[in-house]
């Protein structure tokens, strides 16, 4: 027997004395209590008796080496008995170190955790959820990060054998086919037999996720095959875990599309979810100065620094209408790039030039779930280029080179000056537009990212919430400092991404700010303890417009579409009366918070006074009362 298993022994047999002595008298009573309920509930007295029918060597070990195997740091969880063996082998066997347990306080607190620190960290994170319920609870989550292309290890527990199954909770909470729920919104999953079953579904699992386009996977841990004793270890073995490299576009279809480029009068570039990294923002770059093509980062990622001349994502409208060649990459929406449908008459309305060239450089097609809608409107394209957009770029940027001669290169170089005065003239509006109000009480969105940028614009920093204002009026050249959007807009996303990236840049140094909407944070505002009790350093400004906005927007237009009163639209959709007390909320959980400020001269001061504790590498939030949207 191992020294591990040995020790593991010793610690059962003294329980009681052992948690006493380690965690205080209340967890020590606790445990002895838990015991007790565990004998009357399934009726096992040998189990009450620690020490004498031990399981020195449970299958959830050799799970953990599994998990290890893949390299995921964090486990993210709500704890539940279906996975109870795995929890207690990922701190006792695995020391609670690679993977940490996570606690959180809501499974899709989980789940936009993982999403938000896998494209901070560029690598998932696993989540644990329980059985039935957890999943449910996670499913929301799951398909904002299905949507935003976004890995996510989700393990599940369950008890597939009826005849293993304590009767009563264990029953509600066991299911036939536990990934079902998430199915239509999951790239892959399985629910391993064995645990040889699980070591390979999870590397092949992990694979799968992270191969472009990246979507959550989803494996169970069975809850007998996490409990019993492993029979004959020697014959397990883990895979060898090898990641796919990410197929380029065919040379000749890029040879089409660098002449399209090329000899293009008005070409665009059109990027969404198209880098991973620094030196995919490295390689558009030079893409864009090869054709001299303005470029409109959609925001999916971050794509292209907001200082480049070539960068023009406040003049998408303008750009697209006057496009002879439009170059898309990953582009999510691509219908949507050209054609709109009016709101509220549902008119069709046409936003480019009915022959303009598009090419769509995108791995979209190999995603074929039906139910869901998330491919977006077909978007008929002349030439579609199967690949993966970030390992294209270098290779088309070659094509571009080797398809422009010399007179051509002096043509495209002459455009250069008007495109940096139109870069300029983009970035005034914006400034003009974000000083309209300034002083304004209660204060503008504008304001509210013009006064975070002056306490975050000397550090390394990532916009994690949201980021409208701040792509347009702060200067980002680096990929960690903008982690897009939610991909299928579930309200909720907002606060637990951010501490997810937050998670993902506290090693590196990185400042997480977060411009943090109300209603999103209501969702599940356990996070907040989360981040406390984890030590997870973010900057919260709450966008405190005491309201579902956005709702109340909808609503008036339909007032006005049905000539009727406006004033009612508040109902039901404002969150007044009373008015939440967020510094509060985030003090009852351990964080450091200032608020109500309605005052916009007294957000700096308290904003500076935050970002001392961030430093410390703690959370903490201030509360502004905000305008609208
Ligand atoms: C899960 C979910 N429920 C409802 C909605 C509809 N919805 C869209 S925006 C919005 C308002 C969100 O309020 P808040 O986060 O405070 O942002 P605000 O609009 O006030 O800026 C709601 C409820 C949604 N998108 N997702
Ligand atoms: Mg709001």
């Amino acid at each position: 027997m191992s020294k591990d298993a040995i020790d593991r022994r010793a610690f059962l047999k003294g329980a009681a004395v052992t948690a006493a002595a380690a965690i205080g008298t209340r967890m020590a009573a606790n445990s002895e209590a838990a015991a007790q309920t565990m004998t009357n509930e399934s009726g096992a007295k040998e189990a009450a008796r620690p020490g004498e029918k031990i399981i020195a060597r449970p299958g959830s070990d050799f799970m953990v080496d599994v998990i290890k195997a893949t390299g995921i740091d964090y486990i993210a969880s709500n704890p539940g008995s279906s996975f109870r063996s795995l929890q207690e082998s990922i701190v006792n066997y695995g020391g609670n170190k690679k993977p940490e347990f996570l606690t959180c306080m809501h499974e899709e607190s989980s789940v936009a955790m993982a999403h938000g620190y896998a494209k901070a960290a560029g690598k998932p994170m696993g989540i644990l959820a329980h059985g039935t319920v957890g999943l449910q609870h996670a499913a929301m989550a799951v398909y904002n990060a299905w949507c935003d292309r976004v890995p996510v290890m989700i393990f599940a527990g369950n008890f597939i054998d009826a005849d293993k199954r304590r009767p009563g909770v264990e029953w509600y909470h066991c299911v036939q086919d536990p990934a079902g729920i998430l199915r239509d919104f999951t790239k892959w999953d399985d629910q391993p037999a064995s645990l040889q079953h699980f070591a390979e579904s999870v590397i092949r699992g992990y694979k799968l996720a992270t191969t472009p386009p990246m979507e959550p996977v989803v494996i169970t841990a069975d809850g007998y095959l996490q409990e019993a004793a492993i029979q004959n270890e020697k014959k397990l073995h883990i895979p060898k875990l090898t990641r796919a490299i990410p197929p380029q576009g065919d040379s000749g279809a890029l040879a089409e599309a660098a002449k399209m480029l090329v000899g293009a009068e008005r070409p665009v570039i059109l990027a969404d979810r198209a880098c991973r990294s620094q030196e995919g923002m490295k390689r558009l770059v030079e893409l864009a100065e090869a054709i001299n093509a303005p470029v409109i980062d959609i925001g999916g990622r971050m794509n292209f620094p907001t200082t480049h001349y070539l960068c023009r994502s406040g003049d998408r409208r303008a750009l697209v209408g006057e496009a002879d060649v439009a170059l898309l990459l990953e582009v999510a929406d691509p219908w949507g790039q050209f054609n709109t449908i009016s709101d509220p008459h549902h008119e069709y309305r046409r936003q480019a030039k009915t022959d303009v060239k598009i090419i769509h450089i995108s791995l979209s097609e190999t995603l074929t779930k039906s139910n869901y809608q998330d491919m977006q409107r077909f978007m008929p394209v002349d030439l579609a280029i199967f690949g993966d957009a970030e390992s294209t770029l270098s290779p088309l940027t070659e094509a571009v080179k080797s398809a422009t001669n010399i007179a051509r290169r002096t043509a495209l170089a002459a455009h250069t000056d008007k495109l940096r005065n139109d870069h300029q003239r983009m970035k005034e509006r914006a400034r003009n537009n974000a000083s309209q109000g300034w002083d304004t009480a209660p204060v503008t969105t504008a304001r509210l990212a013009a006064e975070m940028w002056q306490v975050i614009k000397k550090e390394k920093w990532c916009a994690a919430g949201r980021q409208d204002w701040a792509r347009s009026l702060w200067p980002a050249t680096e990929y960690y400092n903008f982690n897009g959007g939610s991909g299928g807009a579930g309200v909720g996303y907002t606060a637990p991404a951010a501490v997810g990236a937050a998670l993902a840049n506290r090693d590196k140094g990185i400042i997480t700010v977060d411009i943090q909407p109300d209603g999103d944070l209501m969702y599940a505002p356990g996070v907040l303890w989360t981040a406390a009790h984890h030590k997870i350093p973010i900057l919260m400004l709450m966008h405190n417009n005491r309201a579902y906005h956005q709702e109340v927007m909808h609503l008036q237009k339909m007032a006005a579409l049905h000539n009727r009163r406006m004033d009612t639209a508040s109902v039901g959709t404002v969150i007044e009366n009373p008015n939440i007390d967020f510094a509060k909320l985030a003090q009852a959980q351990g964080v450091w918070a200032e608020g109500q400020i309605s005052d916009p001269a007294k957000i700096g001061p308290a904003l500076a006074r935050a970002v001392a504790v961030v430093k410390k590498g703690e959370p903490a939030l201030v509360d502004v009362v905000c305008q609208g949207r």
